[in-house]
């Protein structure tokens, strides 16, 4: 979590106190344990399942029953888990370069990284949004949040690749981002910081209530191919929009967000951004905004932002420039948005399975105030407001309010639902995960977490059907929990079984990366779908060579292309002759394979770039331009077969002017065979 709970100074030394505590706790803990029998340790923790082994053991050979999609925060990445095992299966690169298969290196995937900015390598990624229908997984798309640099990006849970990547324009940190509707018709986001429109942003900072402005996206996805659109954005008051849920059944046509600092400060935010008892959830009734923009009551507005795409056809991606965006200003839309109060500082906003209870965490507020979205339509319908915020009416708190659940815990974060009528929210200061009743506002089971718990994740969790059997805890401290690896340590997930009446921990692993939030989907919904290879007939790359007899070398001026191709166990060609310093080397590799499996990597020596990871029936660039004068090695680098060592070949660069003939071979002599060329001739 980047961003921590807000403190004031008094806050602050009460967070200091409690962190002793919690470390106090585990240490407590520890000391306990080390003074019992080994085969009493686990029953003396009664959080420990004591057959915590086998509730998560998954026998060799065998696969998991869920799907865990992670996000790796400040990595910009995901990662993708097996449950219960815990066993990391995968790591997708989203808004980060990966040299470990070329994302960002090779010159297909380049443009996905390409944003208004210019080529933006990095991101900082905190929310997972699994594609639903009806509000339950469907198991098509992963999508993610670029926090830095505004950005959506969709993964594909066949490929698991990133697919597509969307910037948002007029917003400043993706946080409140991305999370779906019900029927994935949108991924809406945001803006943590409110900032001054794109159009008119050179203002003062002190101008922030006048010129400041909190936009929120809504991102359409088409149905059947995931394609993504800025279809409109609201502009709303200048205030932070930290995380949001979509209703579902019956308020499935509303958008619910936490906000913060509804001071509107701009300096100094741990304090001056703490003042107000009541911050508030802003309601959304998009099905309102939709209207509204039918009518025509939509402004475009100048913008820029790229959005780029992928194609499995080309094996490539392509980067377009957008200048414009459709906004509605809420002061012309009545009806649309409306504000519930909500205690203090809320983090978390989440919607039960039913679609009937919201839930606010306020990181600093002493109850969990959940409110019941039956009540918040009547006071609509009844005026029931408490004046207005910026001219957007103020609903009243009691009249919007199920309950609070008293004395829950220290510092709220986010709330999960077992689809047994209870919530699991996690409590950063207290360090645990408590359990309460939705309708009964009672607390009914905690256990503690190792240390600082931020999200939590069930299984379908924020879903219509929640699979209520495991929840994950994703830890910010680690401290004493593993071996020690220098100043930096790992984070952790924490997996409890919660299928029965108390909450049972059952494994402890550390994670890549920072873990915010994660989505778990059954194996099922997923494994089905998962591609195996590219067709080879079906590759459409302009520089695809589908055979050896295809492979090639071309010059064009200083541009080099090789048309190249990888089968077990060599390239085509393997000898390349007549480049020069000063040319540009293209090899675009096209892995020959059609089974299940057998990537072939790629790399040069002294090659300012990484390698590249080739799929069967793929083509991939890799850029090289040389630096020395002389005969340059390139590799396979991924052990393909026993000949694995064998898959390699060179290319020599001879001095700018040099008259070397450009010649290429595989299993002869290129330069001989150029010679005899040139002879007949
Ligand atoms: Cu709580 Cu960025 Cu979702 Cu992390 S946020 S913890
Ligand atoms: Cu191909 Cu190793």
């Amino acid at each position: 979590m980047k961003n921590k709970p807000k403190k004031s100074y008094l806050n602050k030394n009460k967070m200091k106190i409690n962190y002793l505590r919690i470390v106090a706790i585990g240490a407590a803990i520890a000391g306990m344990a080390a003074c019992k029998p080994a085969n009493e340790k686990a029953s003396s923790d009664s959080f420990l399942a004591g057959d915590a082994a086998e509730r998560a053991y998954v026998k060799p050979g065998e696969h998991d029953e869920f799907y865990n999609i992670v996000s790796g925060g400040f990595n910009g990445q995901l990662s993708v888990v097996g449950l219960p095992s815990g066993r990391t299966l995968k790591i997708i690169p989203v808004f980060s370069q990966f040299a470990e298969n070329g994302w960002g290196y090779s010159e297909e995937t380049k443009p996905m990284l390409n944003t208004s900015h210019g080529f933006v390598p990095w991101d900082d990624s905190h929310h997972v949004a699994l594609s639903t229908t009806n509000s339950e997984h469907d198991g098509k798309w992963a999508f993610i949040n670029g926090n830095n640099t505004p950005r959506i990006a969709r993964v594909s849970l066949s490929t698991f690749r990133t697919e597509e990547i969307i910037e948002l324009p007029n917003s400043g940190g993706n946080h409140s981002s991305p999370f779906i509707t019900a029927n994935t018709e949108y991924a809406v986001a945001g803006t943590r910081f409110s900032v001054p429109p794109d159009a008119k942003a050179d203002v003062p900072i002190s101008s922030f209530k006048q010129n400041f402005k909190g936009y929120i996206s809504f991102v359409s996805i088409d149905k059947n191919t995931g394609r993504m659109g800025i279809k409109f954005q609201l502009k709303t008051p200048g205030v932070s929009f930290d995380l949001a849920r979509a209703g579902k059944a019956k308020s499935a046509g509303w958008f619910f967000f936490s906000t913060y600092n509804t001071e509107q400060a701009n300096s100094l935010l741990e304090v001056n951004a703490s003042q107000k008892d009541k911050d508030f959830i802003l309601a959304v009734n998009w099905k309102k905004a939709e209207e509204y923009l039918a009518q025509g009551k939509g402004k475009k507005e100048a913008a820029k932002y790229a959005h780029n795409v992928y194609s499995d056809e080309t094996h490539s991606a392509t980067s377009t420039i957008m200048n414009e965006v459709m906004t509605l200003d809420p002061k012309e839309c009545p009806g649309m948005l409306y504000f519930m109060p909500c205690p203090k500082s809320p983090h978390g906003c989440d919607v039960d399975p039913t679609g009937q209870y919201i839930v606010g965490s306020g990181k600093l507020a002493a109850v969990i105030p959940v409110f019941s979205f039956d009540k918040m339509i009547k006071a609509i319908e009844s005026k029931t407001f408490d004046g207005d915020f910026d001219g957007i009416p103020v609903l009243k708190y009691d009249a919007v309010l199920h309950g609070e659940v008293k004395k829950p815990g220290l510092g709220p974060l986010h709330t999960e639902f077992d689809g047994k009528g209870n919530a699991i929210t996690s409590f950063f200061v207290s360090s645990e995960l408590v359990k309460w009743n939705i309708e009964k506002l009672e607390v009914v089971d905690r256990v503690p977490t190792f240390y600082s718990v931020g999200h939590l994740s069930i299984p379908g969790g924020p879903t219509a059907k929640p699979h209520g059997k495991y929840v994950v805890a994703y830890n910010k401290i680690t401290k004493d929990r593993y071996l020690p690896t220098g100043p930096e340590l790992a984070q952790s997930a924490q997996l409890y079984d919660i299928s029965g009446d108390k909450m049972k921990l059952i494994l402890d692993f550390p994670t890549i990366g920072e873990p915010h939030y994660a989505e778990s989907i059954p194996a099922a919904l997923v494994e089905k779908n998962v591609k195996k290879i590219f067709k080879l007939e079906e590759n459409k790359h302009p520089y695809a060579a589908k055979g050896e007899k295809e492979t090639k070398v071309v010059r064009k001026g200083n541009e080099v292309h090789v048309y190249m191709t990888a089968i077990r166990s060599h390239f085509a060609p393997d000898n390349i002759e007549g480049v020069k310093m000063g040319d540009v080397v293209y090899f675009h590799v096209t892995n020959l394979e059609q089974d299940w499996d057998v990537p072939h990597g790629f790399a040069v020596r002294g090659n300012l770039n990484a390698e590249v990871l080739v799929m069967p029936g793929e083509t991939s660039t890799l850029k090289w331009i040389p630096t020395k004068v002389g005969v340059t090695p390139m590799y396979c680098t991924d052990f393909c077969s026993a000949l694995h060592q064998e898959m390699q070949g060179y290319v020599r660069v001879s001095p700018a002017g040099s008259n070397v003939p450009l010649s290429w071979g595989l299993g002869k002599n290129p330069t001989a065979e150029a010679e005899k060329k040139v002879a007949k001739n």
